[in-house]
């Protein structure tokens, strides 16, 4: 991970062309204004960090866990005129019980032992998922730590369990993209680390020409499948370009460490890493093609039959299909406008007569199961990613494989099929 990357400069850059810009942008004294609605952005998650406590539904306060003990491991912040505040203190514990010195205070909006799972495990953690997305536009407005012997960084890693599974798992580096790794107060290194696909790159760094310990600056990250651009203040400092980049949900990391890792052996106590907001954005004309399910041509299994119920569902209608038994479907035909990447959401609704379904899309299985099976009725999403290779009808096709043990039947409720083009 971070330590290993600093200085480990071997770069892997046949697929990857790097565009540096000839001018470099002129920095503005004090943060541009950065409205949260973004023109041609939809924003999918944010935090504004403008309460008094952590929002544990979307961070954990606690720095891959599973590699050291519980108390090690926890974040110290608090929160300070609108911002929250990382901070590592001379009192706080080293993060390994041995060895490394490092300090870090970090949250993470996932948890689990496969992430950066190629260290040795202190004990088992419990697999979280807060928030991850594949692809779109990812920002902070912040300030750095003025401490020379640590590094703050805003970053991600994949959510997938099965990478993880693959030869990645023995390997020190893995899927990562660092929007920015910032240390020595103007110092910066941005990073793209794909081992799954040709582009292995780090992308390398340079000097802003400000001190980011003394003000606030915006540093924002937009993935795509063929490119990652980083920005400062609003302005495209670097382009990564590549095929197939990091072609998987990622969870997102705000860290702080003091080490030597900056060149400085002697860390100035307290280091803070100061956060006015973190926010996430999808592209917006690829967001929302809706298809309602009571609207589309719906095959059933044989002796399955449908009805359509209200309800308050999207568009007015869900459909109910009666399936009873392992290997029953309900197969819909849903149109596709385009190939390409697109996130399949599965709009339905639970009750305490569903099962659980296979979604395939033209035979091909795609995701996990979906357990629609819910004491109350609640509308609920699921979603998946898939590679359209051609436009055009697709069979969405939901195979019963078994139900939950407290549900009393093998049901299906489908309120929408919503398609989200994601490059
Ligand atoms: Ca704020
Ligand atoms: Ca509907």
């Amino acid at each position: 991970m971070k330590r290993l990357i600093m200085f480990g400069l071997a770069l892997t850059l046949a697929a990857c062309a790097i565009t540096i810009p000839t001018a470099r942008p002129a920095y503005a004294a004090d943060t541009p204004a950065n409205p949260i609605a973004k023109s041609g952005w939809v924003l999918t998650k944010n935090d504004e960090f403008n309460g008094t406590t952590l929002d544990t539904s979307l961070w954990v306060p606690r720095y891959l866990g599973f590699r050291t003990s519980t108390d090690r491991g926890n974040a110290d912040y608090y929160f300070k005129d609108g911002s929250i505040v990382l901070r590592v203190t001379n009192s706080m514990p080293t993060y390994y019980s041995s060895g490394d010195q490092m300090k870090v205070s970090s949250l993470q909006t996932a948890q689990g032992d496969f992430h950066q799972g190629s260290y040795t495990k202190n004990h088992n953690e419990p697999y979280a998922s807060k928030f991850s997305q594949q692809y779109g536009y990812f920002e902070i407005r912040a300030k750095g730590q003025a401490d020379r012997s640590g590094h703050s960084a805003f970053w991600f890693n994949t959510d997938d369990p099965s990478i993880y599974q693959q030869a990645t798992r023995n390997t020190t580096q893995q899927l990562e993209i660092d929007a920015f790794e910032n240390f020595r107060r103007n110092q910066y290194r941005f990073n793209l680390y794909n081992p799954m696909n040709a582009g292995i790159g780090n992308t390398g760094g340079g000097s802003y020409s400000f001190d980011f310990s003394a003000d606030y600056h915006i540093y924002a990250m937009e993935w795509s499948p063929d490119y990652v651009k980083y920005y400062v203040d609003n302005q495209l400092v670097k382009q990564v370009s590549a095929t197939n980049i990091v072609n998987k949900p990622m969870f997102v990391y705000l860290s702080l460490y003091v080490n030597t890792w900056g060149g400085d052996s002697s860390p100035t106590y307290p280091a803070e890493f100061t956060i006015d907001y973190f926010r996430a954005y999808q592209k917006a004309a690829e967001v929302n093609i809706k298809q309602e399910a009571e609207n589309l041509p719906l095959t059933l299994s044989s002796g399955v039959t449908k009805e359509t119920w209200a309800d308050g569902a999207s568009g007015g209608s869900w459909v109910k299909v009666l399936s009873d038994s392992t290997g029953d479907y309900a197969e819909f035909t849903a149109n596709v406008p385009s190939s390409g990447n697109y996130q399949v959401i599965t709009g339905y609704r639970t009750g305490n007569t569903r099962g659980i379904s296979q979604l395939s899309i033209n035979g091909t299985n795609h995701g996990s199961p979906i357990d629609m099976y819910k004491s109350t009725a609640a509308y609920q999403e699921a979603t998946t990613t898939v590679n359209f290779g051609s436009a055009g009808s697709k069979k969405f096709r939901y195979t019963i494989t078994g139900k939950n043990a407290s549900s009393s039947n093998y049901q299906i409720g489908i309120d929408y099929i919503k398609l989200v083009k994601v490059n």
